[in-house]
């Protein structure tokens, strides 16, 4: 590289990727084949529009590209290209779930989402993200006792507050989602039942997590997180007489973006196809014993963990009963070389910069290999650094 201050910055963050142990929920590693696809020429190409229909010239490759990545995102979540579309250009999971308001709602329609604080997204109608400002939040939450999802309430709140779309779908919320309950509760209010899959698309694409495509009518996903792709998003709309796949596909351009980022595109169809393979399900299925074995350590060594366990990649730990501050139990843990985040628990008492909690996940270190003795090695090492504080 002839710029060598920038290639100081990547080495060092190579380094310390390498270095540190990395539970963040939502990241993971990709594959040098990904890499490569995201440092290639395709990211010169300007291609406004759809795969022949396009703005610009000399789109013959890209088009393929887009092509192949759709093709292969219907296979790996076991959808006929008769039944649902995918758009591949969403730049990222934030717009992604824009343009699914811009494509199916009206300015101040009704959405039901989890709240930021009990798990849910701030996509999901935070006051502070567009989608708060635009539309209205009809929040839901969790059972205060049991700390997952009360689909009595949730039907409840849906049949008084008839909201126009349902979100099922989080960031925080570690147990198993029903998805025929939203799907039954979505048709009693008449909305639109949209799942965020984000965190968990990698599960479900190994075939450790129930699908939710039987029943949502839109599915959004990253595809960075549990997918261990690039960054980068994909929207699924199921195809029928309301052309929810037109309606999406005008959203994301030219509603909210312009050309799309090839590199990216093409990443992403490499990492679904790396999702596909025998390993990848052997890796999901990893990701949620590790996140078990985890769970189930530190709960001996005497931690709450929110909900009592994991059904999938991801932990919430109560650190405040042990009188440590989130902010506090996350500085700790990075300099003992263990990376998370601080993060929010179901009716939270302490302010979002320093909640009671953290958040830990296994997609990362599941890829570098880790088994569930590491993870029990990991927990010992967790609360030996939290109770020197
Ligand atoms: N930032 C992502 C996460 O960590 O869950 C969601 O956008």
């Amino acid at each position: 590289m002839k710029d060598k201050q920038i290639e100081k910055l990547i080495k060092a963050e190579q380094a310390r990727q390498k270095k540190a142990i990395n539970l963040i929920a939502s990241e993971n590693y990709v594959s040098k084949d990904v890499l490569d696809a995201l440092g290639s020429e395709l990211t010169n190409k300007y291609a406004e529009g759809y795969p022949g229909k396009r703005y610009y010239g000399g789109n013959s490759v890209v088009d393929k590209v887009e092509n192949l990545a759709a093709e292969r995102a219907l296979e790996l979540f076991g959808l006929s290209p008769e039944e649902w579309h995918v758009n591949t250009q969403a730049l990222s999971g934030s717009p992604a779930n824009l343009a699914v308001y811009v494509a199916l709602l009206e300015k101040g329609d009704k959405v039901m989402g989890m709240s930021l604080d009990q798990g849910g997204h701030l996509t999901h109608g935070h006051k502070v993200s567009a989608t708060g400002k635009f539309w209205t939040q009809v929040p839901y939450g969790v059972s205060k006792d049991s700390e997952t999802l009360d689909y009595e309430n949730l039907r409840d709140i849906a049949l008084r507050e008839m909201p126009k779309m349902i979100i099922a779908g989080f960031t925080a919320y570690p147990r198993m989602i029903d998805w025929k309950r939203f799907r039954d509760i979505a048709d009693a209010c008449g909305a639109y039942l949209m799942v965020d899959m984000s965190h968990i698309a990698g599960l479900v694409a190994g075939g450790a997590y129930p699908s939710p495509f039987l029943y949502a009518d839109i599915v959004t996903t990253t595809t960075h997180k549990t997918l261990r792709g690039p960054r980068g998003a994909l929207i699924f709309a199921k195809k029928d007489a309301r052309e929810l796949n037109k309606k999406i596909d005008k959203a994301v351009f030219p509603g909210l973006q312009g050309g799309p980022h090839m590199n990216q595109t093409a990443a992403i169809a490499v990492a679904l196809k790396e999702a596909a393979s025998p390993a990848f399900k052997k890796y999901a299925r990893q990701v949620i014993k590790n996140a078990q074995a985890l769970a189930a350590e530190l709960k001996k060594l005497g931690w709450r963990i929110i909900s009592g366990g994991t059904d999938s990649h991801l932990i919430l730990v109560d650190v405040a009963s042990q009188g440590i501050g989130g902010k506090e139990a996350s500085d700790a843990l990075e300099a003992a070389g263990i990376i998370v985040n601080k993060n929010a628990i179901p009716f939270d008492a302490r302010p979002p910069v320093d909640p009671s909690g953290i958040r830990l996940g296994t997609a990362g270190e599941t890829t570098r290999g880790a088994k569930e003795k590491d993870m029990i090695a990991l927990a010992r090492k967790i609360d030996r650094a939290l109770r020197r504080k």
